[in-house]
């Protein structure tokens, strides 16, 4: 090749990633678009073409590689030279005024001035820059050791790979994603039946851990930098050093100011108190740092936290809005929920609009009217709920609810049966149930059809491709492909997530049924003691209560639930599709082996010894139960090679991790 002509392209590349980058900062840091997508895409093509055309040319540090690298097989250790420490909390101006005090008293000062910032919940991360080059980007992890994620840092737009000085740094900061990107993501997820994020910030902590960058990519990832690790600059104060940051367009937070003495502080704390709510990203609090850095380096660090930095934390958040109506909602076993439709409120990172009043005792307990005005707040971070109606705030307008008479699905008498508070719709056709059904049985702890969502579900049922879940069995690729929001991969996703179901263990099915008062633990008992389906279905009430959990209530329910004319064509179906109905044997236990009863495996990446069903039946045989994905309820994590996500959702969940070696050691 003419050298000219590889010089030429090689000025060409560097102008293009010069331009692009540029671009990036303009769009993804200063929120400032110069160009339109479409303009910018074709920057990108050009480049990639010139890499393509001269391999010579490529650059791990090219803009083009920030999406599709490899999947990371796993994350290697990663020191901080200078320790990511945590910050000590403050709760209220009491506490402020103590951290002030003891700074004072540390530095022999009567006036400190302190640089206050917004708190970003998200995730800290530290990026390693050399002579300007993005090198390496690490998790806190323990404070002293993180975990590599370069991978994905560099998917983070927002993160420069060059700076615009060649300086050897280390740059500190949260990442995080925004609000509305987060119910976006959940919304999606809901509809694909996964797992919802509790909040934006376990949103950015599971994207940032994806053993696939592909897949963080994929996910709108921000980031705010707020400090540095290690440097050589000649600094005094936080706030110059946050004003240089800027210079270098690294992404900082604008909101911070300099107050002199506690009481400055705590009226910028008051300040952001309800105007953190307008921002597009969530707080949780105010960052104090002593603003001069030879008093920081003075005041040095204890072991867990710097002495020159609190942070604010803001109380847990309670709002205020409108009972607008109540409805209500049928389950899948006919139970009939209230649910209050409420004025939209954001709380805790979500737009609240419904909130479950569980039962009619509980309205008439809280005393809660139509057009109250209500105090809410979030139970266990995600789910909505009314804490008290303000009732002095009634106008004399407000209307009392009554349960509805007839279901509102299928217009059938509703009853409360005794000794419960729930109402019910006993009419086993009623199409909002049957649609409850089909989600229930396709949930992760029963039969794991994943893909098969709420909205799938009411979909298949009202194009009348499924009226039970035995339904489910018989449907193929070229019926689903072409409803809304299938494309035929999902379509055959789908299926294939049917067709593997067939395998379950009967005590999963058991559950997936949906007979009234059968919960996990029942179903695992009745399996266990009846062994197939064709025996349970026999059983007589004494025959089950003989189980010591069993009771009469499940034992009646059971037996009306086979008893029922619906049953039988259903079961006819799964029998013909092939669904395993028998439960697996539990093994005696012989010396020295492991006692799995109760443990729930995970598996994830492929094993050398053994196939996926192979791993899954040896631990079911010893009593465990494998589900598809992780969650608080899993034991072991089984990672083999390329674990992918799940390796990380165990990680985030503290759920024990465990090589093919110790998963040999415990089947052996
Ligand atoms: C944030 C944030 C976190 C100072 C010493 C340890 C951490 N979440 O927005 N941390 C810090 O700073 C330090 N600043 C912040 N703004």
């Amino acid at each position: 090749m003419d050298n000219s002509e590889l010089e030429k392209a090689r000025q060409k590349v560097l102008t293009l990633r010069r331009k692009i980058e540029e671009h990036n900062y303009n769009y993804h840091v200063l929120d400032r678009p110069l160009i339109d997508d479409h303009k910018f895409d074709q920057l990108m093509r050009e480049l990639q073409e010139l890499e393509d055309s001269y391999p010579e040319l490529q650059d791990p540090d090219s803009p083009t590689r920030r999406v599709g690298a490899e999947p990371l097989s796993a994350f290697e250790a990663l020191d901080h030279k200078v320790p990511m420490l945590g910050l000590d909390n403050a709760f209220n101006k009491e506490e402020l005024a103590d951290f002030d005090a003891r700074v004072r008293r540390l530095t022999g000062l009567d006036m400190v001035e302190y640089l206050c910032e917004l708190k970003i919940d998200g995730l800290a991360v530290s990026l390693q820059y050399e002579e300007g080059v993005f090198k390496r980007g690490a998790t806190r992890g323990d404070g002293y050791t993180g975990e590599d994620i370069t991978q994905n840092l560099r998917t983070v737009r927002q993160i420069p790979l060059q700076l615009n000085d060649p300086l050897t740094l280390e740059a500190r900061g949260e990442v995080y994603i925004n609000r509305s990107a987060f119910e976006q993501l959940n919304q999606k997820r809901e509809e694909q039946g996964l797992i919802l994020f509790a909040n934006p910030r376990n949103a950015a902590a599971g994207s940032l851990r994806q053993l696939d960058p592909r897949l963080a990519a994929a996910r709108p990832l921000r980031i705010f930098i707020y400090g540095l690790g290690e440097h050589y600059l000649n600094i005094t104060g936080q706030k110059e050093l946050l004003a240089y940051l800027e210079k270098l367009r690294l992404p900082v937070n604008s909101n911070y100011t300099v107050c002199c003495g506690p009481d400055e502080v705590w009226q910028y704390c008051l300040e952001w108190q309800e105007k953190r709510h307008n921002l597009p990203y969530e707080t949780d609090g105010i960052v104090v740092k002593v603003n001069r850095l030879d008093l920081q380096k003075s005041l040095a660090n204890t072991a867990r936290s710097p002495r020159w930095a609190i942070a604010y934390k803001y109380p847990p958040e309670e709002k205020t809005t409108r009972v607008l109506n109540i409805g209500v909602n049928v389950g899948r076993t006919g139970v009939i929920t209230p649910v209050a439709f409420l004025e939209p409120v954001s709380l805790g990172g979500t737009t609240v609009q419904r909130a479950s009043l569980h039962n009619e005792d509980l309205i008439a307990e809280k005393d809660i009217m139509i057009g109250d005005t209500v105090v809410i707040h979030k139970a266990g971070e995600i789910i909505p709920e009314v804490v008290r109606a303000e009732k002095d705030k009634r106008s004399g307008k407000e209307k009392k609810f009554q349960m509805p008479r007839n279901c509102p699905s299928c217009d059938s008498q509703t009853i409360r049966l005794s000794g419960e508070a729930a109402l019910r719709c006993i009419n086993p056709s009623c199409p909002a149930q049957l649609v409850e059904k089909l989600v229930h049985f396709a949930s992760r702890r029963a039969m794991d059809i994943e893909g098969l969502g709420p909205a799938i579900a009411g979909m298949l049922y009202f194009k009348e491709l499924v009226s039970d879940v035995g339904d489910l069995y018989f449907l193929g690729v070229e019926q689903l492909t072409g409803l809304d929001r299938m494309a035929e991969k999902s379509a055959s996703n789908l299926i294939s997530a049917i067709e593997h179901s067939k395998k379950n263990p009967l005590r999963r099915l058991i559950f997936g049924l949906g007979i009234s008062f059968v919960g996990e633990k029942a179903a695992r008992l009745l399996a266990k003691k009846f062994g197939s389906l064709d025996r349970l279905q026999n059983a007589g009430k004494e025959e089950l209560t003989e189980i010591a959990e069993i009771g009469p209530k499940i034992a009646e329910a059971v037996v009306s639930f086979f008893d029922t004319a619906e049953t039988r064509p259903l079961l006819d179906k799964l029998r013909r599709t092939g669904v395993n109905l028998n439960e697996p044997e539990v093994k005696t236990l012989q010396k020295g082996e492991i006692d799995l009863s109760g443990k729930v495996f995970v598996f994830s990446g492929s094993m050398d010894k053994y196939t996926r069903d192979q791993a899954a039946a040896l631990v079911e045989e010893r009593g465990a139960q494998v589900s598809s994905s992780v969650s608080k309820n899993t034991d072991y994590l089984v990672a083999g090679a390329e674990p992918g996500s799940k390796l990380t959702k165990a990680r985030e969940l503290g759920v024990e991790i465990i090589d093919q070696n110790r998963f040999n050691d415990l089947i052996s």
